[in-house]
């Protein structure tokens, strides 16, 4: 049975499962589910969060982003993208929810404002606080490259590189000041070399 994915296309969440897909060279048939679509019964039914991504594969429903492209990676065995045991799944873990609690928590305010223009996020100073801290994680993460000289936990591309790779991406499209960080630009390249991060990751949308 086709693998099925639920959620929009411009949704950073739903890309990181896009391109995991690609990465692993899986077909999947895409429902564009987005708004209103969220707030059903039948949608609330597979994700009680009412949120995208949500990924059907056969008897299994799976939501949060990470958790598909984890699953997706070990299904298919990919040890080189989800180490299955020691320090180097550790360290892949550890940069994935680094992303989902520290580094989404810093860029929240700043993007919404503005690259959404949402209502209510039109506080100057909140912006200002927001920015500096999405520039301070991501001198980290520049100091994490500058270390490694190649991938964000080694010299292999792994799924930590697929979610920040996404995340370093919006943060380059993002109309702000951004300190010059060399480590993160040349991993960018690097990324850039790959066909699913151009069609999903570095794809024109923030
Ligand atoms: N932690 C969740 C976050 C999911 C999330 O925030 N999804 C957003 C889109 S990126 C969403 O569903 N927003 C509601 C909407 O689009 O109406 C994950 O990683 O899957």
């Amino acid at each position: 049975m086709a693998l099925k994915l639920l959620g929009r296309s411009t949704s950073i969440n739903v890309r990181k499962v896009q391109w995991t897909l690609a990465e692993l060279e899986l077909d999947f048939e895409q429902e564009e589910t987005a708004g209103d679509d969220l707030r059903t019964p039948a949608f609330l039914a597979l994700n009680p969060n009412g949120m995208i991504p949500v990924l059907i594969d056969g008897d299994l429903v799976l939501w949060q982003s990470h958790a598909i492209c984890r699953h997706l990676a070990m299904r298919e065995g990919r040890t080189d993208l989800l180490p299955s045991s020691g320090a180097e799944r550790a360290h892949v873990e550890q940069w994935m929810d680094w992303l989902a609690s520290e580094l989404n928590r810093a860029w929240s305010y700043a993007f919404q404002a503005l690259v959404r223009k949402a209502p209510g996020r039109d506080d100057p100073e909140a912006v200002a606080r927001s920015v500096a801290e999405w520039n301070r994680h991501m001198r980290m993460l520049d100091e994490q490259l500058a270390r490694t000289g190649a991938y964000v936990v080694g010299p292999r591309f792994t799924l930590a590189d697929v979610v920040l790779g996404l995340a370093g991406y919006r943060w380059t499209m993002t109309p702000m000041e951004r300190p010059s960080l060399p480590a993160v630009d040349a991993w960018m390249s690097r990324l850039a070399a790959r066909g699913p991060y151009r069609k999903y990751g570095g794809n024109g949308m923030p």
